[in-house]
């Protein structure tokens, strides 16, 4: 059984759309906390976290909220990096991964252990402070925290995470300057279409495997768009084609079989948008799945040899 750390990060900085600081509450509201102890394991939850004072920063003019941003990345990446069972981080808009995961790969690296990384999203997040149009600092964590260029208003990440131990998964929106960058860093995608083809089994097995013959420790960062919107109202970037009701829960039941995941990022939700609080449980219900709730255990009782 695990020790589980619900960390609330109460993050609204990451884009001009506000209402994901209400997250951590109603994730706590739809029974986070019980559904989790209900399948054995110790949950703490420590309350919200708040950034530091703000810094005196300075970056490209169309970025939003540059210094809420930088002040959030550091607190979050001492905060994760203190905590020593699973730390679920309970978003908060996707800016949070900066800190979230740059805190776990140093926290890995102190376990002189490899840090993974699972980027569950109907985007590629890989934008930098410069290349980004929208100047929504949420759609650029995975350049931050795989160490690119551009984030000079930042706090240099402890530990870059080496983008060929990030794999995506989902995707389906992903901006030009983005697409080039990402395949350039040998960032390993599996798009919709993809998903469409082979299933979503294939790919997630194969890099569970990789994760598993390295020894490393697993990082997942779920966001509300990866899953399809007529399932998943809540959250400000709906794209269609997104992941089914059970494509979604097979991704939670087999990671959460592998064994290997050591953090979670719950992000992009935004309780403003949602109906009568269902995106919320399915988030609550997707992260029960991924910590061991099972329809049957398996082997299944079936006919014949
Ligand atoms: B999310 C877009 N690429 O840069 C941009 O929801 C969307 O955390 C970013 O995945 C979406 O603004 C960020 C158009
Ligand atoms: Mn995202
Ligand atoms: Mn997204
Ligand atoms: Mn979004």
């Amino acid at each position: 059984m695990t020790d589980i750390t619900l960390l609330g990060v109460p993050l609204d900085c990451g884009k001009d759309r506000k209402g994901c600081l209400m997250g951590p509450d109603a994730y706590r509201v739809a029974g986070m906390a019980g559904a989790l102890a209900e399948l054995g394991h110790t949950v703490t939850d420590a309350g919200n976290l708040a950034p530091g004072p703000l810094p005196d920063v300075s970056g490209p003019a169309h970025l939003v909220d540059l210094a809420e941003n930088v002040a959030w990345t550091g607190t979050l990446i001492e905060a994760g990096r203190a905590v020593d069972g699973m730390p679920i981080f309970l978003g908060g808009d996707h800016a949070l991964a900066m800190g979230s995961v740059a805190g776990m790969a140093a926290r890995a690296q102190d376990r002189k252990r490899p840090l993974f990384v699972l980027w569950l999203d109907a985007h590629s997040d890989f934008h930098t402070p410069h290349s980004t149009q929208s100047g929504n600092l949420h759609g650029c964590p995975v350049a931050y925290f795989t160490g690119q260029p551009g984030f000079d208003a930042f706090p240099a990440p402890p530990a870059p995470v080496p983008p060929d131990r990030v794999c995506m998964i989902g995707l389906r929106s992903v901006d030009g300057p983005e697409k080039t960058a990402v395949t350039a860093a040998r960032v390993t995608t599996h798009d919709m279409r993809e998903i469409d083809e082979t299933g979503i089994a294939m790919p997630l097995r194969s890099f569970l495997a990789h994760v598993a013959q390295a020894g490393g420790d697993l990082h997942v960062s779920l966001d509300v768009d990866f899953l399809d919107p007529s399932i998943a109202p809540a959250v400000g970037t709906t794209v269609p084609g997104g992941t089914t009701f059970r494509e979604a829960h097979l991704v939670m039941e087999m990671l959460s079989e592998s064994g290997l995941v050591t953090s979670l990022d719950l992000v992009e939700l935004n309780p403003a948008l949602d109906e009568r609080g269902r995106t919320a449980s399915l988030m609550v219900d997707l992260t029960a799945s991924l910590m061991g709730r099972r329809i049957f255990d398996r082997p299944t009782q079936s006919f014949g040899a």
